[in-house]
């Protein structure tokens, strides 16, 4: 099994990253698992305290879990995989089935921040756009996806988003094997990589 940990700040393109690597693989060959499904379980609190919580901090991640459920399914074994509310700011009650593929590939923020986790991974990518194109994906994808509106995305980024990118995301850069920049679209990158799965696969 090959583990591919692909890593960036908010909004740097990531998920795009991991659609156009899989693209050329066939579903039964691949798992792509998202951090965001491991943020804690917080059903203890209430909706506003959970809104105050801070995501953006590696506290937030159950890296224990993660990092169980790795190595399960490198042991060749099914997982249960969290489901993740972002507008309930929960973990769900459903999980999802996750079978043993191939190619597992684990995307989020902080996933370099751990050194269990990042011990875990064949490959290391990480994403990177400047800070400018990331605040104006983040503002897009909150506003229209997640129920937000300008003044609370703004907020967030000033007292949170920031700062933590800042301590916790742009340190991991340097325990990356690949440096993806995302400013403009980038098919050189994702062609190393998926040349690298493939003779992987063979
Ligand atoms: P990506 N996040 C939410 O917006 N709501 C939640 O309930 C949990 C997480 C955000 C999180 C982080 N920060 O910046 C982002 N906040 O999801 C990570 N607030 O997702 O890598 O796709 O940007
Ligand atoms: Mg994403």
């Amino acid at each position: 099994m090959l583990i591919i940990g692909i890593t960036g700040g908010t909004g740097s393109g990531k998920t795009t990253v991991v659609r156009q690597i899989i693209d050329e693989l066939k579903n039964e060959e691949v798992d792509v698992i998202s951090q965001d499904s491991y943020y804690k379980d917080l059903s203890h609190l209430s909706k506003e305290e959970r809104v105050k919580t801070n995501f953006d901090h590696p506290k937030s991640i159950d890296f224990d879990l993660l990092v169980a459920h790795l190595k399960e399914l490198k042991a060749g074994n099914t997982i249960q995989q969290p489901v993740y509310s972002f507008t309930e700011h929960n973990r769900t009650k459903q999980t999802l089935e996750t079978q043993p593929r191939k190619v597992v590939i684990v995307e989020g923020i902080l996933i370099f921040a751990h050194p269990d986790i990042r011990e875990m991974f064949d490959i290391k990518i990480y994403v990177h756009a400047d800070s400018d194109e990331r605040l104006i994906r983040r503002l897009k994808r909150d506003i229209s996806e997640r129920g937000r509106d300008l003044d609370e995305v703004l907020w967030r980024y000033q007292t949170t988003l920031k700062p933590m990118h800042q301590q916790f995301i742009e340190p991991t850069k340097e325990f990356a094997d690949i440096i993806i920049p995302t400013n403009r679209y980038n098919t050189v990158a994702v062609d190393i990589v998926q040349t690298i799965i493939k003779d992987r696969l063979t």
